[in-house]
């Protein structure tokens, strides 16, 4: 491979790597060809009409369009392509991911904290199968963070007061970087992990080795009857809201003839906003839970609703 030979080019290891190590080099060639036309007239100038060049400046030609009218549209047409180019590939990187394997990230200054569906958490870590696709859902606790992993060629924000999806595939074993890539504060240099890429056998043996607390479903529903939320939507409440069993996965119709995919943004902002969409048939009786809960416990409330059947669990 031709860029094994380019200094600081680390390989990429996720399957659109090769695509997106290309766009790069396309795009640096195309601006080195610009940035070398360019000091080349530049030179050329200088030296033709320095003082000391006895040379005929009397023929000044006026303006020509036709010069002006083609580098312009040659530059444009160029780098529409690079456009349309690194368009596609985007839309390639960031599809919505299919609801493979699901790991939640939650960034707070300044920290990853990783979450599995098991139970097993970890900090600043990120275990995962190869060749696997990896759905990550990333919220954060508090200002703006980005996930960075060189090696895989991603980044994404992740922003409070919303779930972003990412799909990963790593397909060679080995540690890698994690970086923080948005300024989240004093710390933030000091905003790293690492990810490490396991064999489909060794990751079931790490799963297996960690001392899961329990399974995040399960702590879920104890927050479920904690918050009191088991009170109106459990079974023979007093309070008229929506039995949350099956409800996963599931079209909603709400209150203003719309119909919501019940997925985990549609929670997230039904426990957090409940105003902002009310399911039909019901008063807008759910209290908010903005501020008193954190992501972490959302994120079980979330493992738990899923868990209580419905599409794809
Ligand atoms: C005071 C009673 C009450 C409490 C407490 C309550 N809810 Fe609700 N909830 C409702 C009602 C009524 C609705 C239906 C109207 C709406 O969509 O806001 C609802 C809607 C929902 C929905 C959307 C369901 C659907 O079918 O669209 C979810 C998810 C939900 N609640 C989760 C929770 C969770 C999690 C808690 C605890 C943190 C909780 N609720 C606490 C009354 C309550
Ligand atoms: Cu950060």
């Amino acid at each position: 491979m031709w860029r094994q030979w380019i200094p600081f080019w680390h390989p990429g290891i996720s399957p659109h790597g090769g695509d997106v190590d290309l766009l790069f080099s396309g795009l640096l060639v195309v601006s080195s060809l610009v940035l070398g036309l360019l000091f080349f007239l530049l030179a050329l100038f200088c030296v033709r009409y320095r003082a000391s060049n006895p040379i005929d400046r009397g023929h000044q030609t006026s303006k020509s369009w036709h010069w002006e009218v083609s580098w312009t549209a040659a530059s444009l047409i160029c780098f529409l392509a690079l456009f349309v180019w690194g368009a596609s590939i985007y839309f390639q990187i960031f599809r919505t991911p299919p609801e493979e394997l699901s790991v939640f990230v939650v960034a707070k200054q300044w920290m990853w904290k990783v979450q599995h569906t098991g139970g097993q958490s970890e900090i600043n870590a990120l275990h995962i199968p190869v060749n696997r696709p990896i759905r990550l859902v990333m919220a954060s606790q508090d200002v703006i963070h980005s996930f960075f992993i060189p090696a895989l060629r991603v980044k994404h924000d992740v922003v409070p007061g919303r779930y972003q999806d990412l799909e990963i595939t790593a397909q060679v074993p080995g540690h890698y970087h994690l970086f923080c890539a948005e300024y989240c504060g004093t710390k933030h240099s000091g905003m790293t992990g690492e990810i490490v890429a396991m064999e489909a056998a060794d990751y079931a043996a790490w799963l297996a080795s960690q001392t899961p607390s329990s399974p995040l479903a399960q702590e879920g529903g104890s927050l479920f009857r904690e918050l009191g939320c088991s009170g109106c939507h459990g079974i023979g409440s007093k309070v008229r809201a929506p039995l949350l069993e099956g409800v996963y996965g599931k079209p909603v119709p709400l209150a203003d003839g719309s119909v919501v995919t019940a997925d985990d943004k549609y929670i997230r902002d039904s426990i957090l906003l409940p105003r902002s969409q009310i399911a039909a048939g019901y008063e807008p009786l759910m209290p908010s839970f903005q501020g008193k809960i954190d992501e972490e416990q959302l994120l079980r409330l979330i493992a738990y609703i899923k868990s209580l059947g419905g599409h794809g669990s």
